[in-house]
């Protein structure tokens, strides 16, 4: 049985992985065919949402992200991933969806990422690993702030930090969704461990 399980496991993800990237800007999703069992949805490869079943594998629907819970949101897809992975993890979990880190663009993106979190502190793209305190999306590069808290942002681009970040307190130079500032930024350790905000790419 535990084995069966891990078979199909396995053929979700590389389903999932086939099928994960493509022409219509969606990440994260895999259609399964008529031979597919329904999957587990206690298992890490269909996830409930807020008690509720989000993500089905029934023949004919939508397959589950790997270990992710599917948004959609100006024309674009997300996947925000519950099970607790460092930046790095992350990241290649995003590319191997299909998409990225998430990056926040304005007020409109902030609110709707926060509510995929479920309050919980969640990875997203940004970072000053290249030069400290010289933040930005790596995507394309664009700086959105320099210095600390007191320091500022990039002319016209979005930034929405907690009150007191970035501080760098314990040599953080990667950008979290901060639970305990109602999903405002923070910059945080990057080996750390926490849920993470994939979107589609390019931008
Ligand atoms: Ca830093
Ligand atoms: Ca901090």
């Amino acid at each position: 049985m535990h084995q069966r399980q891990e078979l199909s496991i396995t053929r979700l993800v590389a389903i999932a992985l086939t099928f994960g990237i493509s022409a219509c800007g969606r990440i994260g999703y895999a259609h399964v065919d008529a031979a597919t069992p329904s999957c587990d949805v206690n298992s890490p490869a269909c996830r409930r949402d807020a008690g509720s079943v989000t993500l089905g594998c029934d023949a004919g629907s939508p397959a589950c992200p790997i270990d992710g819970v599917p948004a959609e949101h100006g024309g674009r897809s997300y996947v925000w991933l519950e099970i607790p992975r460092t930046y790095a993890e992350a990241t290649a979990t995003c590319v191997a969806l299909g998409g990225r880190l998430a990056r926040i663009d304005d007020e409109a993106e902030q609110n709707f990422a926060w509510a995929q979190t479920r309050t919980n502190t969640t990875w997203i793209a940004g970072q000053d690993r290249a030069e400290e305190g010289v933040w930005l999306w790596p995507d394309d590069g664009t700086v959105f702030w320099r210095g600390l808290q007191s320091g500022g942002p990039t002319p016209g681009v979005y930034t929405n930090w907690g009150s007191i970040e970035p501080n760098n307190s314990s040599d953080e130079d990667c950008l979290t969704l901060w639970d305990a500032w109602g999903g405002r930024w923070a910059d945080e350790d990057c080996e750390r461990s926490y849920t993470a905000l994939c979107e589609s790419s390019p931008k």
